[in-house]
């Protein structure tokens, strides 16, 4: 076998791919540049991770000087000055009281942390029965195995199912195409689905569970928004319980939804904030999870110079990272990338409902710049018709995402109506053409 295919790709059909290989070699602003030359238009924001464009001057020009001035410091008993200062960054951002910040390299190491936190948390406080967690189906946190066990993506279960968490339940999920098909933002129908945790509280009793970890919008299994008042509902149920409320926003932080969190647009605030990607733009793989004072403060105790908290990575905090962080936060302020997110969202918004009416379209769904279109599946080949259309937009100078049959779109916080409007258009022929 030859080494020029050494790479396996990651969720990748890998045989279809090294047919007609694929390959990013360059990338400004909100343009890609391929192997062959060809300028492409990213309707994805890289994947969910790279709002400010990029090769952004000001992030390049932190980690250049950074990488020659302090390329890595040992990060336990030890750390480095960038990586104070962004935990502080990300404190000043996020809600009140959330004011602790454990970095992970990944939104799948911020889930799995998490959760970890959570069951130290309870156990700390002479709760140590507290140790279920509860998911929810078609929710994505990743695909380490804590995040695989309370996550509801069968596909990305199936295989590993015997080796999943024990003491894991799911919440129903949200969606329902007969109640909220073409709801623009937030659907109206859907609160109730809350009542569900209700469910599991009977009949698991809510003195075993430690925490439940959803997504305010649920993004990789295509942009299912929170029925209005269903986000408020889980908040009041967990508080009743004593059961802590993880949010994990490594899709919707930094501005996907037209604010610094979620939980700041729905107006909820969790115990613990996952996120990554825009985080640190992309540029470095970094992510953070934001804890709220008590839970910190809970595990402050015992002897202290003993560890209080036995988890973390090599690269915790990375210098590069953390610099990459600091001049991203930099620039959403700069720039007032969340407010500009905001404002550009009801030309986003009608330009993706405009698409009602093509063939084989089944939904159309919203919130922020985020965006989902789900097609008919093909009779027999689910995924097909997505992908076909991923290819299309991807021929024709746009890329776009599609899990299984819903194509999904994550534009620049700072995206122009024009360029909406070229990935609307490129996509509205490729529908056309693939039906
Ligand atoms: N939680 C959430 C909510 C995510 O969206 C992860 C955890 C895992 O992050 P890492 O950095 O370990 O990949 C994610 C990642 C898609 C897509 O097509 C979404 C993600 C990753 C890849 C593709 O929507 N989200
Ligand atoms: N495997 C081995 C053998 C290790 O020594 C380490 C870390 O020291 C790890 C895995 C974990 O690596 P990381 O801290 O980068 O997650």
């Amino acid at each position: 076998m030859s080494h020029d295919q050494a790479f396996w790709l990651p969720f990748t059909a890998n045989r279809a791919f090294w047919k007609s290989p694929r390959i990013i070699t360059g990338a400004r602003g909100h343009y890609y540049t391929t192997e062959d030359g060809r300028q492409l238009l990213d309707g994805f924001s890289g994947l969910w991770t790279s709002g400010l464009g990029h090769c952004h001057p000001k992030i390049v020009a932190a980690v250049q000087e950074q990488v020659a001035t302090l390329d890595y410091a040992m990060g336990f008993q030890v750390t480095n000055d960038k990586a104070i200062a962004l935990a502080r960054e990300v404190a000043a951002l996020a809600p009140d009281g959330m004011n602790k910040v454990f970095f992970t390299n990944s939104g799948s190491e911020s889930a799995d942390t998490a959760l970890k936190i959570a069951l130290a948390y309870h156990r700390a406080r002479g709760e140590g029965q507290r140790t279920r967690l509860i998911g929810r189906e078609r929710g994505y946190h990743g695909v380490n195995f804590g995040g695989l066990s309370v996550g509801g993506i069968p596909g990305n279960r199936k295989v590993f199912s015997a080796a999943l968490l024990p003491g894991v339940d799911h919440l129903r999920h949200t969606y329902s195409v007969a109640d909220m098909a073409f709801s623009k933002g937030q659907p109206a129908w859907g609160a109730a689905l809350a009542e569900d945790l209700e469910r599991l509280c009977a009949l698991h009793d809510a003195s075993n569970i430690a925490a439940v970890i959803v997504e305010p919008v649920a993004g990789s299994t295509g942009i299912l928004v929170p029925p209005i008042g269903y986000l408020q509902r889980l908040r009041e149920i967990c508080d009743k319980y004593g059961i802590l409320l993880i949010f994990d926003e490594v899709i919707t932080a930094f501005g996907r939804v037209g604010a610094p969190f979620a939980a700041t647009r729905f107006g909820v605030t969790p115990d613990i904030i996952t996120t990554a990607k825009g985080l640190t733009n992309g540029v470095v793989p970094m992510g953070a999870v934001i804890v709220r004072d008590t839970l910190y403060e809970a595990l402050m105790q015992g002897p202290e110079h003993v560890v209080e908290l036995f988890h973390g990575y090599t690269y915790s905090g990375h210098p590069l990272a953390a610099a990459a962080g600091l001049a991203t936060l930099a620039t959403y302020r700069e720039e007032d990338s969340f407010a500009r997110a905001r404002a550009v969202e009801p030309v986003f918004e009608e330009m993706i409902h405009s698409l009602r009416g093509e063939p084989k379209i089944v939904d159309i769904r919203n919130i922020g710049l985020m965006g989902g279109v789900e097609l008919a599946p093909r009779e027999g080949a689910v995924g097909a018709r997505g992908f076909e259309v991923f290819l299309k937009c991807f021929e024709a100078g746009v890329v776009i995402r599609n899990g299984g049959d819903v194509l999904q779109f994550s534009p620049f916080l700072d995206s122009t109506p024009d360029e909406l409007g070229r990935i609307f258009d490129t996509v509205r022929q490729a529908i056309r053409a693939t039906a």
